[in-house]
């Protein structure tokens, strides 16, 4: 079986990974091997220069090595037919859980708010909110989102809600489903975490409108994608004080340009683009798990839907 990697990261984790845990592989390093396309079975990608995909003729799948798509789907001339393999991984999804319990905490505890204190040599105490009290509302309710809202349940967060295409009914979470329900879901609350990927029905969603149906001084946590908010209209919200505070890790441009509002704005945290980061010990094994599926002629799990992106 012969693989293909093509990432814009060190390849060295990669290749060691793929020779512990799918020796019988031969692995093609793009840029460091000569490789022969016409032989490549397998292809595994990070936002791969456009074409390269379509430039193997015996390709059998595409395993994408991070949970988002939009990037290689934005390739016009990747193949159709191919099935494209996104990661859904433990290490993934925990590295994500950490990112939200991180932020809900410090949006919940005051954080933000004593760190303008220090600033100002100010000494105020503020009382200890209850979390089973702080409504919080997760847009994209699916494999990290799930995730997430049972680590925030277990900290004592219990009125939790999730926004999806279709109904997701998990233990104890509200569950919105479709466009109809997302002011309600909003209206409902008090920490926005947004988990959605970036397909053409996500981008500009969180509008200034949509901004709007939250509560006075509600916070907004993006991990899943920039696109899906419209950052001026958070911008603006973020100035009036009708959004609080916002903790963004995810932009419409990466790297956020040097001069982007939001570098200097103190109720907004930036993070580069860190939420969670793949893993390639922990990925290759969910990967070698997808070929031995694809091997024994079954589709393995996480088989990209073309037409939804995503
Ligand atoms: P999933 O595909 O498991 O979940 C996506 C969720 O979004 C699903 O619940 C889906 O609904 C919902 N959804 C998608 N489109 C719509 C829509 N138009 N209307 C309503 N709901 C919609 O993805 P993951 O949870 O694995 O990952 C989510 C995203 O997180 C990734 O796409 C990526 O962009 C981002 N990410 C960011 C990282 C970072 O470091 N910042 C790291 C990893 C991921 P349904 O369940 O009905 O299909
Ligand atoms: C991902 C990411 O989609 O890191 O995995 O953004």
């Amino acid at each position: 079986m012969n693989l293909l990697l093509s990432t814009p990261d060190d390849p060295k984790p990669w290749q060691d990974a793929v020779a512990k845990y799918i020796p019988e592989a031969r692995l093609y390093t793009l840029g460091r091997d000569d490789v022969d396309f016409d032989a490549v079975d397998y292809a595994l990608v990070w936002m791969p220069e456009p074409g390269l995909l379509a430039k193997l003729p015996n390709l059998k799948a595409v395993f994408n090595l991070g949970a988002g798509v939009d990037k290689l789907l934005a390739d016009d001339t990747l193949p159709r037919n191919v099935p494209v393999v996104r990661l859904v991984d433990p290490r993934l999804a925990q590295g994500m859980c950490e990112y939200i319990v991180h932020w809900v905490l410090h949006f919940h505890r005051d954080m933000h708010v004593y760190a303008k204190q220090q600033r100002a040599h100010t000494w105020v105490q503020h009382e200890n909110a209850d979390p089973a009290l702080r409504r919080i509302g997760i847009l994209g309710f699916g494999e990290l989102g799930r995730d997430a809202a049972h680590a925030l349940r277990a900290m004592g967060f219990t009125a939790l809600s999730g926004w999806s295409r279709t109904r997701r009914d998990a233990d104890g979470v509200d569950s919105f489903a479709g466009e109809d329900t997302l002011d309600a879901f909003l209206a409902g609350t008090d920490v926005l975490i947004n988990l959605l990927p970036d397909t053409p029905a996500t981008r500009g969603l969180v509008s200034a409108e949509r901004l709007a149906q939250l509560p006075e001084g509600a916070f907004v946590i993006n991990a899943g994608r920039g696109t899906t908010v419209v950052e001026a209209d958070l911008m603006a919200a973020l100035e009036t004080g009708h959004v609080a505070a916002a903790a963004l890790d995810v932009f419409a441009e990466e790297p956020l340009p040097r001069e982007h509002p939001f570098w200097d704005m103190d109720n907004v945290f930036i993070t580069p683009h860190v939420a969670s980061l793949t893993t390639p010990d922990s990925a290759t094994r969910v990967i070698k798990a997808g070929l031995d599926a694809l091997e024994d002629g079954r589709l393995p799990e996480n088989v990209v839907n073309m037409d939804r992106g995503y």
